[in-house]
Order: structure tokens, then sequence, then C-alpha cells
């Protein structure tokens, strides 16, 4: 039990809530390492959503609203840490939301499956009957009423080559990654550097703001976005490096 006291309380909540789909054989082996890499990174942007992430967010949610049809790609982590909400942001958009496992089993389907039913969501991705072309083994199974056939797919903690794929595939690739040098980040239309659990509940509250999304997407630049969210991590990683400095007693 960890006390609400602790300085860490929300980030270690996050971190019991994938030990916990672990257990449950919700998250996936590799989804501990995947969520200590965003963990280090969370630490390196602040811990809290910047302006670059909250610009990103809103033309995310420019992006869906105006899509014919907006898929939201959950996988294990996801579910473990953000079902509820993402069954939220589904509903406000009229986004469809369909399982999408890069480590697949059908163990681990049935598992996510019964998480969404339990919000009364019937998820797409159980039956398969297609596939993302360029992908090997399950990894490229889908649905083809859901991801198949979308033209905007919000892929949160993707890897980077089934990024690739749907953006092969001719779709607009929205995703949420803290890591904006990964492949993922540099591969989407829109990155969203912001942890996972914030950013859903940020385009929540944004869904009533929208006024004019074509406007906002025209002016929206993905690269731009990396470059202030890099050169965010340097300024901090800089001015924390000189107050170290000027404590140490060695600056004059
Ligand atoms: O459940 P599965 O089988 O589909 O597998 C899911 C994982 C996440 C294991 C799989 O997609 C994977 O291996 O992903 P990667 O390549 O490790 O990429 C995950 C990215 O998400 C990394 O860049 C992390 O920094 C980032 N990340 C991890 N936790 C969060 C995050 N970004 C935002 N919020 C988080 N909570």
């Amino acid at each position: 039990m960890i006390p609400r006291s602790h300085p860490r309380y929300e980030s270690l909540m996050k971190r019991e809530k994938i030990v916990e789909g672990f257990k449950k054989g919700i998250v996936a082996h590799a989804g501990l390492i995947a969520h200590g890499r965003g963990e280090a990174f969370d630490y390196l942007l602040g811990e809290r959503t910047q302006d670059f992430a909250l610009e990103a967010e809103k033309a995310a949610i420019a992006k869906i609203l105006t899509a014919k049809n907006p898929v939201i790609s959950v996988n294990g982590n996801v579910t473990a840490l953000s079902a509820g909400d993402v069954v939220t942001l589904a509903r406000r958009t009229g986004a469809k939301v369909e399982v999408n496992l890069f480590y697949r089993t059908e163990e681990r389907i049935e598992r996510i499956v019964e998480v969404f039913r339990g919000y009364g969501m019937e998820i797409l991705g159980k039956n398969p009957d297609a596939r993302i072309p360029g992908l090997e083994h399950s990894r490229a199974l889908c649905s083809s009423q859901g991801i198949y056939s979308a033209d905007v797919v919000l892929v949160p903690l993707e890897d980077g080559d089934r990024a690739q794929a749907l953006k092969n595939m001719g779709k607009f690739v929205i995703t949420i990654d803290l890591n904006p040098l990964s492949r993922t980040a540099r591969t989407a239309d829109i990155t969203i550097v912001d942890e996972l659990t914030r950013a859903i509940k940020n385009m929540i509250s944004l869904v009533d703001s929208i006024d004019e999304p074509q406007k906002i997407l025209s002016t929206y630049s993905n690269n731009e976005i990396l470059s202030k969210s890099l050169e965010h991590i340097n300024k901090r990683l800089e001015k924390i490096s000189e107050e170290l400095y000027s404590s140490s007693g060695l600056k004059t």
C-alpha cells in the first residue's frame, strides 16, 4: 500500500497498475520494460503535461473529431493504465476501440476484451479478419471494421514497425509516446509527448473546446512539436546541472 503522502505517489500507483496488469495476464513481459522506459523519459520531461504536449493533444482531438472512421488501438499497457478513460474518450469522440497486440496471445486478447466489457464496451480485435500489409505473423492481425479501414488511428505506446506499416497503408497516425526519439514518435503524424494517463484525460477535457478543427490542423507541425520536446529536456537538464554546479562551491 503506497501512502498518498509519498512524493512519488502518482508514479508509484501507475507502476502498481502495470504490475497488477502483468499478474492478471493483461500486460506483456516487455510491457514492464516499456513502462520503465516511459518513466525515465517522464522524469526528464518533468512529470507533467508541457505546452507542446497540450498542442499535440488539441490537434489529435481535432483530427479524431473530423475523421470518418477513427480507431483507438489498445494494448496491454494501455488497458492496465487507462481502460476507463479510453472508453470515455471513445464515447465522447465516436471512435471505435480495437485491441491490437504486439505480443499477441489469445489469452491476453480475451483478458483485455473482458476489461473493456467491464466498462460496458465491446471492442474489436478478438476475431481479426484482415492483415496490416508488411508485418509478419500475428502482429499484422486486425479487424476490417476497425484498424484496417480506419482513416485515423490513435496508437498509444506503439512499436515503430507497426506505426510505419499503418502509415504505409495511408492512415493518419496519432501516437502517445514519452520518448520523442522513438521511431514511432518520429513516424507519426501527431506525436503526443506526454504520459498516457495524463494525455487521455487531457484529450477528454479538450473535446468540447474544439471550434475550428481545420484551422488547428493547418498550423500544426509535428517536427516542431518533437523539436520543442527535445529543447525542453535540454533546457531542464542544463538548468538542473547549473544549479548543482553553483551549489557545489566550485563556481566563483
Ligand atoms: O501489449 P502488447 O503486446 O501490444 O505490447 C505493448 C508494448 C508496449 C510492450 C509494445 O508495444 C512495445 O514493445 O512497445 P515499445 O517499442 O517498448 O514502445 C513503447 C513506448 O512507449 C516507449 O517509447 C516508451 O517510452 C513509451 N511509454 C511507456 N510507458 C508510457 C509511454 N508513453 C506514454 N505513457 C506511458 N505510460
